[in-house]
């Protein structure tokens, strides 16, 4: 077990040396949520409703912003408002894969300018440590955070072995603006180090969802897999589910696994 595996949110935010990183771990300990909910959802109005019902038991909201068939600057200026109603915060799910000029502009412009109003956002490590270069000049004068894919939860993905590990250490050589890992298990930490581990593909009904998709349970991810987040979307707002329900269910089946996890 990592020793930070074990200290609570709480500790790790107050000597954590990334603003982003500290801001969400302040968070989850505060709001008593490892909860992040991945709306994929398209349209304006069903994001904002399910934003707002899920609102009180998350820590993130997870967006695919170009999903949205009504996008506008009005559904921004709403989403940030129900991020401070609710105290949560926004992390676009971009994945970034090109080089690093060009990402920069991909953040930072275009119709949807991210950069303006995602807290996080995140990046593959195919193309090299440029692409965190091209993002930190963007991001990091405006206090964001940087995830990078070390691990997906989609079957046969390439991300393991020899290309996990150098993500990682490119991680390592940029800690001011990388936070932490899209991963399915907590990596292999240094002493004096804490990256956000946070772990999409759970889900406490079903193990899968026919296109590639695999689930885990909160409890595997938590304490098992010694992550820190987890992420969840049609767990909570699938078709028939009751939102407010299935978030409660989630924020509780989350924070219980992370309590018997420190106490271990
Ligand atoms: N997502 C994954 N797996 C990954 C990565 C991202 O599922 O490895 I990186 C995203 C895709 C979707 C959300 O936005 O997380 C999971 O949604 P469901 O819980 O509805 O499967």
């Amino acid at each position: 077990m990592h020793a930070t595996t074990k200290q609570t949110y709480g500790e790790r935010a107050a000597q954590h040396p990334n603003a982003c990183a500290k801001r969400m771990l302040e968070l989850m300990e505060t709001k008593k949520s490892n909860l992040s909910l991945a709306l994929d959802v398209t349209t304006k109005k069903e994001l904002l409703e399910i934003a707002d019902k899920v609102g009180p038991y998350i820590c993130l909201l997870k967006t695919h912003i170009d999903i949205v068939d009504d996008f506008d600057q009005d559904l921004i200026e709403q989403l940030l408002a129900l991020s401070k109603k609710h105290n949560f915060m926004i992390f676009e799910d971009r994945k970034f894969a090109d080089i690093g000029n060009t990402v920069k502009h991909q953040y930072g412009n275009g119709i949807y300018r991210i950069a303006s109003w995602s807290d996080i956002t995140n990046a593959h490590g195919v193309p090299g440590e440029g692409i965190i270069t091209g993002l930190k000049e963007v991001g990091l004068p405006l206090g964001r955070g940087l995830l990078l894919l070390a691990e997906m939860s989609s079957k046969g993905a390439l991300t393991y072995g020899e290309y996990s590990s150098k993500t990682i250490e490119m991680a390592r050589r940029n800690q001011d603006f990388v936070m932490g890992f899209i991963t399915q298990r907590r990596i292999n930490e240094l002493p004096n180090e804490d990256f956000i581990a946070m772990s999409p593909g759970v889900g406490l009904d079903v193990t899968g969802d026919g296109l590639g998709q695999q689930y885990r349970t909160p409890h595997q991810v938590i304490v098992e897999s010694e992550c820190d987040m987890i992420i969840v979307g049609r767990g909570i707002y699938g078709k028939g589910r009751d939102v407010e329900a299935e978030a409660r269910r989630y924020q509780e089946a989350g924070w219980v696994a992370y309590e018997e996890r420190i106490r271990q």
